[in-house]
């Protein structure tokens, strides 16, 4: 069964950016519980920036589930990317990530992977940022796989990454390179863009899409946008999706509009 997840983050470096709650992790677990949410996708500074009991705590009172845990706080906070030329910065995001792995996999939630990847330097060339993007890939899916999550692994386009932008290019990479226990993470938004097709790129990525941004062509909630999503949904059962779609979108006009247009949305696209 298709889950529905919403996001919140807590970064306050990330302010204007496309999450739909913000700054008040229980507020969003009791609003998100109240419209009918499955689960939760948390975006936070660090991997101590959450007080565990609290989220335990909500967790049993609320009854969902954390979906997902960002890590783009090490890009936007610190600057730290896994392609990063100087070998103590890229362990250092290599360190930031682990601990954000280990935190979300407490709560039985993998950890995504998007900003911090980075991007190559154009200087010094694509393949030894792709080396290093394939070496901390299979170090992270290791520590994930150990703690019994995937790895969440995100294309974003061409003004954020210029390491990989579509989806099929990406699942090529993983099986290329054979690193395991790493996922895709479709987002609506990012795709929009970059993939001829939406449909088509899902059915290319097939199993190894592992976690969905669902959102509007112009990252509002869905339905706020002129995205085609019949499609979608076509290509999500033939491929026996049966991950998380979470919402990663422009809170407009305000959150709780966001979050009770995009549970319409999902509700009517994936009927119960
Ligand atoms: C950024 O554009 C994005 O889509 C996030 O999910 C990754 O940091
Ligand atoms: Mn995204």
């Amino acid at each position: 069964m298709i889950r529905f997840a919403v996001t919140v983050s807590l970064v306050e470096q990330a302010r204007g950016g496309p999450f739909v709650y913000w700054d008040d992790l229980a507020a969003a677990f009791h609003e998100a519980k109240e419209l009918g949410y499955d689960a939760i996708e948390i975006f936070a500074p660090t991997a101590t920036h959450v007080d565990r009991t609290e989220l335990r705590q909500l967790i049993q009172d609320t009854g969902l589930q954390v979906a997902a845990v960002g890590t783009g706080a090490g890009m936007v906070v610190h600057q730290l990317h896994l392609c990063d030329a100087d070998e103590s910065r890229r362990n250092k995001a290599i360190g930031f990530i682990s601990d954000i792995i280990e935190w979300g996999a407490e709560f039985n939630a993998p950890a995504i992977i998007g900003s911090m990847q980075g991007r190559f330097d154009k200087a010094e060339g694509k393949e030894a940022s792709l080396r290093r993007l394939s070496d901390a890939l299979k170090t992270l899916g290791k520590h994930a796989g150990d703690r019994g999550v995937p790895l969440i692994y995100e294309p974003l386009n061409r003004y954020e990454t210029n390491l990989f932008n579509k989806l099929a290019d990406a699942a090529e990479f993983l099986k290329q390179e054979k690193i395991e226990n790493v996922v895709l993470l479709a987002d609506l938004f990012h795709m929009n863009i970059e993939e001829s097709n939406l449909a088509d790129a899902f059915r290319a990525a097939g199993k190894l899409t592992g976690h969905i941004h669902f959102v509007d062509s112009n990252r509002q909630a869905a339905g706020f946008g002129h995205l085609d999503f019949e499609p979608i949904v076509e290509a999500l059962n033939e491929i026996g999706y049966d991950g998380y779609i979470s919402a990663e979108a422009f809170p407009i006009p305000d959150p709780s509009a966001t979050a009770r247009q995009t549970i319409k949305r999902y509700r009517e696209l994936f009927p119960r």
